[in-house]
């Protein structure tokens, strides 16, 4: 089931040479293909099923789907980031992301959890998670240390304010410059915090305190991104900007209709250096990112 690099004596040093994100127990190589991470959203919202069936049973299956589909990454998570959604608590994060993490890690899959708590990140680890996805790129003190300690990988988002503010006018200057500031900030503290910068990925949060514009202007952006010395994750997934670019085109989407819209961000991040894409429609994206990653690698053959 692993698809990963074997765990070498290499040093730090030679493993950033050689293009690697080193995770908790392990690495991913970021020369071979650009990684999917696949979306496990373990939250009632997510499952139309009226609540039929166990949440975690449905997550874990969908995750395990995902996974024999081809994603490097599962990422789980149990609070909804959406513009506006309401926080959950601690003890219900747990409840919801913990027992998917474990059954997951159980079977193989290399999984990431998408939390801004400590706790849930803690838990989750002890569970088995080897990457903690921090949309808030640790707001929570506690997250620097417990990721240096336990070695996990990384991802570092920009985010403006709180899922439920963070659409109310945001506005930058130069979106891109502002975003990269950020993001080398944040990495740069928690590389003082003690995590291994081989560790890090950051993220400019498409969708996150941003508006149409800087959302398109973030992803026209993707190459300055790329090029801050850590590998770039874009997560476009049938987001509301998507929506609107359709619906300037005369087509109305639902959220679930926006794949092939998907994959056109997920070309266009990849040729501009992105590493990792987060998607929930893993086959269909994977088509995508194959073909991008074979342009852009036969170009860089012949450089
Ligand atoms: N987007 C969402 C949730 N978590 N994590 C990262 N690193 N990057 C993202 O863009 C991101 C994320 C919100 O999307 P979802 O609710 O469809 O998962």
């Amino acid at each position: 089931m692993s698809r990963e690099v074997p765990n070498g004596a290499e040093s730090m040093t030679e493993r950033r040479d050689k293009h690697v994100w080193n995770i908790r127990d392990g690495s991913l190589s970021l020369d071979d293909h650009t990684l999917i991470m696949g979306i496990v959203n373990a939250t009632p919202d997510s499952f139309s099923d009226g609540g039929r069936y166990d949440i975690a049973e449905v997550a874990v299956a969908h995750g395990l789907s995902l996974w024999e589909q081809g994603a490097d990454i599962v990422d789980v998570g149990g609070e909804s980031t959406r513009p506006g959604a309401t926080p959950v608590g601690v003890a219900q994060e747990l409840a919801r992301v913990v027992p998917v993490v474990r059954a997951l890690a159980a079977d193989g899959v290399v999984v990431s959890v998408d939390t801004m708590k400590s706790e849930v990140a803690a838990a989750a680890i002890e569970a088995g998670a080897r990457i903690v996805n921090d949309v808030s790129a640790f707001r929570d003190p506690v997250m620097a240390e417990l990721c240096a300690s336990t070695k996990v990988g990384v991802v570092l988002m920009h985010m403006l304010g709180t899922p439920q503010t963070m659409q109310d006018d945001p506005s930058y200057g130069d979106v891109v410059a502002e975003v990269a500031v950020f993001l080398v900030e944040m990495a740069s503290r928690a590389v003082v915090n003690g995590v291994e910068a081989s560790r890090i990925c950051i993220d400019p949060g498409i969708g996150f305190g941003k508006t149409f514009d800087h959302n398109l202007d973030l992803l026209n952006g993707t190459e300055r991104l790329a090029q801050l010395g850590y590998p770039l994750l874009v997560g476009t997934s049938r987001k509301g900007f998507l929506g609107d670019i359709l619906q300037d085109a005369g087509i109305t989407t639902t959220a679930e209709e926006r794949d092939a819209a998907t994959a056109a961000t997920v070309a266009i991040a990849i040729a501009g250096g992105a590493s990792v894409v987060r998607v929930h429609n893993v086959s269909h994206v994977q088509q995508a990112a194959r073909t991008a990653d074979a342009i852009v690698r036969a170009s860089q053959r012949r450089k």
